[in-house]
């Protein structure tokens, strides 16, 4: 085997394809079913958008995933990425409206900015203070991470890749002639091995010495009281009180996504309370209201799912610093799903030998004190 990979969810379905398709023989390893929903990958809709707020560097990434979710549609035949526009919102100097416009102008992407009158004429579900503005972005939009997901297995396995589900990985171990994968099933060996760990990035990633904190987050979907007026929006991110970011999406199949972007608790994977409680909803249903009011008319359902936050919230995307033949994708601290194409390739590259994509942001030494 060349290369095994721990983990099959949006990063590690994206590298074990690309690797696969690289004529690499692939043995890929998951805990759970394929298209699981007790880790990141679910939910039914991530944001992607490109001027952005975080940091101008992931830009040159955006515009790379971008093109190439086209090519995994079509190859897979799986509808992944929605177009649908997007408007960050804040005010002027908050950072999801100072960093995304930063972003837009430093790699020239079309966009437009909004008065609170504007966002308000355009997008009457929408009420912000007068004082915010608005980036309007209109090639964002959103991705499924469940179709995404599948959409990667399906053109791994048919590439030639080996992927084995409901199998927990125990240990992982490197020698000057490969690595040794132990799992609930067995021993596996190979040349190298590719680690895309979510959640479980401190159970199978301690040795990085990064401080990694799982965050347990909730989505919520409402149906609204006029559904059409949800059906042509944009997704958005809403900066308010505190830096506090909210955010929300159009509606599918009559049903409005809304989530707090951050501030959940802390937990682990076998930690987490999954139960979303009646308290929570009510607090997102009035805060929803006072921004949105045809928006909370029916609460419909909620979910939660688990961040692996570093401490800057930059990803952590390397070879392995002392294991050579290990290269690791984690700490996508709740803004990785949109970069999935990318780092499957950004990945495969790593195996190869090095890769082009400009990754420094996300070198792990900087978490560790290394640099
Ligand atoms: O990845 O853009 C993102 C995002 C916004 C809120 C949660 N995730």
């Amino acid at each position: 085997m060349d290369t095994i990979v721990i983990g099959l969810g949006g990063m590690g379905s994206a590298a074990a394809y690309r690797l696969a398709q690289r004529g690499h023989s692939v043995l890929g390893i998951e805990q759970f079913s394929p298209v699981h929903n007790l880790g990141s990958s679910h939910g039914g809709s991530r944001i992607t958008r490109q001027a952005y707020f975080e940091d101008p560097a992931y830009v040159p990434l955006l515009l790379h995933a971008h093109e190439l979710w086209e090519g995994i549609e079509r190859d897979s035949g799986i509808d992944v990425f929605h177009r649908c526009g997007g408007i960050m919102i804040g005010e002027p100097d908050s950072r999801t409206v100072a960093g995304s416009l930063l972003s837009a102008q430093k790699w020239d992407l079309p966009h437009e900015l909004l008065d609170a009158a504007e966002i308000r004429a355009r997008f009457p579900t929408m009420r912000p203070a007068d004082g915010d503005i608005g980036l309007y972005e209109a090639g964002a939009g959103f991705v499924v991470p469940e179709s995404s997901v599948a959409a990667h297995l399906k053109l791994a396995e048919r590439a030639g890749a080996e992927l084995h589900f409901e199998e927990k990985v125990l240990r992982w171990s490197t020698s000057s002639s490969g690595v040794r994968v132990e799992t609930s099933h067995g021993t596996y060996e190979a040349a190298q091995l590719v680690i895309c760990p979510g959640a479980w990035a401190p159970e199978l990633l301690a040795e990085l010495g990064i401080e990694f904190t799982i965050e347990r987050q909730v989505q919520y979907w409402f149906a609204p009281s006029d559904v059409s007026a949800f059906q042509r929006h944009p997704i958005y991110i809403w900066e308010g009180d505190a830096g506090r970011q909210f955010y929300g999406f159009p509606a599918v199949d009559g049903s409005v996504k809304v989530a707090f972007f951050r501030g959940g608790q802390t937990c682990t994977p076998e930690t987490i309370d999954r139960t979303v409680h009646a308290e929570e909803i009510a607090a997102m249903t009035e805060f929803v209201r006072a921004r949105m009011p045809s928006l909370p008319v029916e609460f419909q359902r909620a979910a939660t799912c688990m961040y692996t936050n570093t401490a800057d919230e930059h990803f952590v995307i390397a070879r392995h610093p002392s294991r050579d033949r290990v290269v690791v994708a984690c700490g996508f601290s709740g803004h990785g799903f949109k970069f999935v194409p990318v780092v499957g390739e950004i990945l495969a590259d790593l195996v190869e030998g090095g890769t082009a994509h400009p990754i420094a942001l996300f070198d792990p030494a900087r978490l560790t004190g290394a640099r």
